[in-house]
């Protein structure tokens, strides 16, 4: 079973991992280096059957990506959580007011300027994908903004006009606006590669919480390429994702040893109801999953 590989990979960071001191203070094992690999034909999806993967709330996030949005706030309103601690964070690091993280995300949905204020994330993954920033030299010598790089749409032109290119990349490491970014992008490089009527897609993440992060980005890269290989009239191929510091948390032990308890049961697969005019068109409803019986969920704490 594909999922094999994703239990082996968690086995093997819990029994083998370096134990490092991370950012967050919790503490993680951790592993350099690692791939796993995916086919998605006839419709197959890297959909975690050991425990449920809310796939509607990950299809929803990759939505807000494709509109170019930063704000956590229509996420919120779709009742979306999974950025709601690192506005909060700031919030509370900024102002000095202790308020209660659900408060916070009340607000942001009741309060449209509090959530202007208080609800970015920065320049993160929507702003990049869709309105990279340009610089330009005036005459005077000062800079003026540019018009802004639309990096999705121009991989379906290159898909499309130039589908041997070795060049079909979205980026969403802005080097110069890292600093800005509540997070910087975890899963920062994605490639696609068009062979034999088959669009291939390469995600490399930088950093990789196998437990929590991983289900929604695997659910997440193999989604985008579906869409672009719908908008491109290609095949699904295959999905390679490449994790540079892949870990799991140390309070996630339960999680872990529950999960690898479980044997995956099921082949899960995605049809698209409907072929938008554009990589931006699509909505929720368009997405149906088919064969999906996971386990129960698992739930633990994320680490801020
Ligand atoms: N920080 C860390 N430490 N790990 C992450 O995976 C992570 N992911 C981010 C932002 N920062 C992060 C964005 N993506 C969950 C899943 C993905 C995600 C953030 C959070 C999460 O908590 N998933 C739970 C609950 C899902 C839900 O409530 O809908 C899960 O059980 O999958
Ligand atoms: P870092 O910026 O210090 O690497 O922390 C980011 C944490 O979030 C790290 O545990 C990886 C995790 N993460 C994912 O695994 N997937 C994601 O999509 C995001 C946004 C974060």
């Amino acid at each position: 079973h594909p999922e094999q590989q994703y239990l082996d990979l968690m086995r093997h960071i819990w029994d083998h991992g370096s134990e490092r001191v991370d950012r967050t203070g919790i503490g993680t094992r951790s592993v350099f280096g690692a791939t796993l690999r995916f086919d998605l034909a006839d419709g197959a999806m890297p959909l975690l059957t050991t425990k449920r993967v809310y796939w509607k709330t990950a299809t929803r996030e990759m939505l807000w990506f494709l509109t170019g949005e930063t704000n956590i706030r229509p996420l919120v309103l779709q009742g979306v959580k999974i950025w709601n601690e690192w506005p909060h964070a700031r919030y509370v690091e900024e102002t000095g007011d202790e308020l209660a993280l659900d408060d916070f995300v009340q607000r942001i949905a009741d309060d449209e300027a509090f959530a202007k204020q208080w609800g970015d994330l920065g320049p993160v993954y929507g702003k990049q994908w869709v309105d990279w920033p340009t610089y330009r030299y005036r005459k005077d010598g000062l800079f003026e903004q540019g018009e802004g790089i639309n990096q999705v749409a121009q991989v379906v032109d290159s898909l499309r006009n130039n589908p041997g290119s070795r060049r079909h990349i979205i980026e969403g490491w802005n080097v110069a606006e890292v600093d800005r970014m509540a997070l910087p992008p975890c899963h920062k490089t994605y490639q696609f590669h068009v062979a034999d009527g088959r669009l291939n897609c390469a995600l490399y993440q930088r950093s990789c919480d196998v437990a929590l992060g991983l289900p929604f980005n695997l659910w997440s890269a193999a989604l985008l390429q579906r869409m672009l290989a719908q908008q491109t009239d290609l095949e699904p191929g295959e999905l390679v994702w490449m994790g540079g510091d892949t870990h799991l948390y140390l309070n996630h032990e339960h999680l872990i040893t529950q999960q690898l308890s479980r044997e995956p049961q099921g082949s899960p697969t995605l049809e698209i109801l409907r072929r938008p005019d554009s990589i931006f068109g699509y909505r929720i409803e368009d997405f149906v999953v088919h064969n999906y019986t996971p386990q129960a969920p698992i739930k633990a704490p994320v680490a801020v």
